[in-house]
């Protein structure tokens, strides 16, 4: 999955829970909670809610996916839940609300947890109800705890209320709109000037940065989901290769690897998939897979599971019949060579920009030699590779995190180049002089390479021993691609 330079996306999965690893991951919730409280410090209250449902048509919704930062902190997949961190309370520095239990709703809609699951899946000891939220909120912001609970004491609180005295309080959230950005006025700031109207003392903290560094790198407990969610992955991406063959349609290979998911436990894509031949290999998110792939046909595949909210991202582009064309190799070659040499820089210390322009170096060399581009020291190269070659996975396939940062053990990302030889690229380019002789020049080789696409993308984890690659098993080179896809099945 190639990422928008600029802005991220949302996309969907959904959760299967599997009770063998339950307490490592309750564990694991605990020690990522006691790291953001460490951050936010005393004076601090964090609100984080649950995502939305949101409409599918009608009165059906779409599957739930809950919001990442909350099922990072919580484990909870359920919709109507807020999480409250008070790092300077005594006692109850985590606070859960949830949806209240209701036979009838149950009934149609399934079971909603009771306070003990709750407790039980998240490891917060303190759960209360949703229509208790704005009350509890009403007593902390007044620095009377009694209008939320009568026998609750001002000491489990005083820190906070300290802070407010002083003028020093601070209500955390995340995701709020950044300005510039086109995006409505979000619930959370709609939530936050509401509060600021009526009480004082406190000022608006984004910690979206703080979740963001956190989730940056991964623990042991999610490295052991990450590799195990690439597997499934993998084994799809083979199953999709064998479903592929001249005549048979886009989705065929589309089903082909989705029911892999379910089979192996994931239920659900990390992002939709792109499966994209012929020509539609070179559109970077095509995903209706509507195509009825011929001989001499690449197919393009870039697809991973959300398996327990953690997803990789893996593409291959290999040929419908079983065997590249020579000029397909020529595109082939040099996207793969890229890849390979991106993968010897990206070491700890070194930033993704770094492995990013190795893959820039190896593309402009070779778009030089087959006449793509004409000046290998510009921006040429910009006409064929649209799009960055690193990003970091996790939670969400185009994961948060500080690209600025240098890679680090417990670091996930992708390295991804790619070349696509789209229809209508020269002649979209601005009519310039410079593009007009450009456009001349590279003509013959366009007309030979036209609707080529070709990424390569596979799934890394950076480790203390170095660099692994967790979609290694998916054949990746020409000779390994065209044994397996020759061979019978
Ligand atoms: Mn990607």
């Amino acid at each position: 999955m190639t990422r928008f330079l600029r802005a991220g996306f949302l996309l969907a999965g959904v959760l299967s829970y599997h009770p063998a690893l339950a307490g490592d991951f309750q564990d694991d919730l605990r020690a990522r909670r006691a790291r953001v409280t460490q951050q936010l410090g005393p004076q601090t209250m964090l609100i984080l809610w649950s995502a939305p449902v949101r409409v599918y048509s009608l009165d059906v919704d779409y599957e739930y996916r809950q919001d990442s930062n909350l099922y990072y902190l919580t484990g909870i997949d359920q919709e109507d839940t807020i999480l409250v961190l008070m790092p300077g309370n005594l006692t109850h520095k985590e606070i859960l609300f949830i949806r209240p239990k209701d036979p009838v709703r149950e009934h149609w809609q399934g079971k909603v947890l009771s306070k003990d699951e709750a407790t039980d899946r998240s490891g917060i000891a303190t759960v209360y109800l949703q229509n208790e939220f704005e009350p509890f909120v009403e007593a902390m912001f007044s620095r009377n705890p009694r209008r939320f609970s009568r026998d609750a004491s001002a000491l489990e609180y005083e820190a906070f209320f300290k802070a407010l005295e002083r003028g020093e309080g601070q209500l955390a959230l995340v995701s709020l709109p950044k300005p510039g950005l086109a995006e409505a006025l979000g619930p959370n700031l709609e939530f936050a000037n509401r509060l600021k109207e009526r009480f004082f003392g406190f000022t608006l903290r984004d910690a979206t940065k703080t979740l963001a560094e956190l989730r940056q790198i991964k623990t042991p407990y999610e490295q052991k989901i990450l590799e195990r969610s690439v597997e499934i992955s993998n084994e799809a991406h083979l199953a999709g290769m064998r479903a592929c063959r001249p005549g048979a349609y886009e989705y065929e290979v589309e089903a082909a690897i989705e029911y892999v998911y379910k089979a192996k436990g994931a239920l659900g894509w990390g992002y939709p998939s792109i499966v994209a031949s012929g020509p539609n290999a070179t559109v970077l998110h095509y995903t209706k897979s509507t195509r009825k792939m011929e001989h001499g046909d690449l197919l393009l595949v870039d697809a991973a599971a959300s398996y327990q909210y953690l997803t990789g991202d893996i593409t291959r582009t290999y040929p419908v019949d079983g065997t590249f064309t020579p000029i397909q190799k020529e595109i082939y070659q040099i996207v793969f060579r890229a890849q390979q040499e991106a993968r010897r820089v990206a070491v700890a210390g070194k930033k993704t920009s770094d492995v990013h322009a190795k893959t820039v170096d190896v593309i402009k060399e070779g778009l030089l030699k087959l006449g793509l581009i004409t000046d290998a020291s510009g921006d040429q190269y910009r006409t064929w590779y649209t799009h960055g070659a690193v990003h970091f996975i996790g939670m969400d396939v185009h994961d948060v995190g500080d690209s600025e940062k240098p890679l680090a053990p417990g670091m996930a990302f992708v390295i991804e180049p790619g070349i696509y030889v789209r229809e209508g690229a020269l002649e979209n380019l601005p009519k310039t002089p410079e593009n007009t002789a450009f456009i001349e020049k590279v003509r013959p080789a366009y007309e030979k390479y036209r609707n080529i696409g070709i990424r390569i993308e596979d799934s890394f984890l950076l480790t203390e021993g170095g660099l692994k690659c967790l979609s290694e098993t998916v054949p990746r080179t020409i000779e390994a691609i065209e044994t397996f896809m020759q061979s019978p099945h």
